[in-house]
């Protein structure tokens, strides 16, 4: 997959009412490189609106668009990308229905995961949750930035950290290893996205 540094996700509830559009066009004129639609609350109809609007994005900026946990929307829209996590169906059966030229992203907490993941065939990987957040239910406990040590001595395919990054704590995450960056809250729940953006972006760049 092409390479990328910032890793934008949904969260519509930290949107303050912004369209959904609007939000994610302005982390992409920031300087995300990929992004995901992530909604665990609506119909898979409302899903579905929404990844074609945001697959559309994706096009007008040639950012690879990622949907999580629905292949089929996946499909319908002909997303770039599907996410999947440790629960999702297996990343085997997923690569089957949605192809070899399409990415697949796994969730990993430990090293056997990932590891796992590799093997099977994972165009990147998530490592985290790094710090404590409050925006995914039923997270795991934080592995922290010793879980990224880990990866980066052993695993060879993409990874992108995640969980709890903020501006203020992302030169941990960096210094441990990490050379790409995910976040929700941070990105999305702030007043200028864009800005926060160019700050990530500055910050990954200074340290690779
Ligand atoms: N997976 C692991 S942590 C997390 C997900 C989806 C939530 C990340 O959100 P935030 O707001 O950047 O902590
Ligand atoms: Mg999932």
């Amino acid at each position: 997959m092409k390479e990328f540094r910032l890793y934008a996700i949904t969260g519509e509830e930290f949107h303050q009412g912004r369209d959904l559009i609007e939000v994610m066009e302005a982390a992409i004129v920031g300087g995300v490189d990929i992004f995901q639609l992530r909604d665990k609350n609506s119909s898979k109809k409302v899903v579905f609106e929404k990844a074609k609007r945001l697959k559309e994005l994706a096009q007008k900026y040639s950012v690879p668009f990622i949907v999580n946990d629905h292949i089929d929307i996946a499909l319908a829209v002909d997303a770039d990308g599907i996410h999947l996590g440790q629960d999702d169906l297996p990343l085997q059966e997923a690569r089957k229905i949605f192809g070899q030229n399409k990415i697949i992203g796994i969730s990993t907490h430990e090293i056997a995961e990932a590891r796992e993941a590799e093997l099977n065939g994972a165009d990147y990987i998530g490592v985290g949750p790094i710090f404590p957040t409050k925006s995914k239910v039923d997270v795991v406990d934080p592995v922290t930035t010793k879980y990224i040590e880990e990866v980066v001595k052993e695993i060879t395919i993409p990874f992108v950290a995640i969980g709890g990054i903020k501006l203020h704590n992302v030169d941990q995450v960096l210094a441990a290893g990490a050379t790409r960056i995910c976040a929700i809250s941070e990105i999305v729940g702030n007043e200028d996205i864009t800005k926060t953006c160019q700050e990530f972006i500055k910050k990954i760049e200074a340290r690779r």
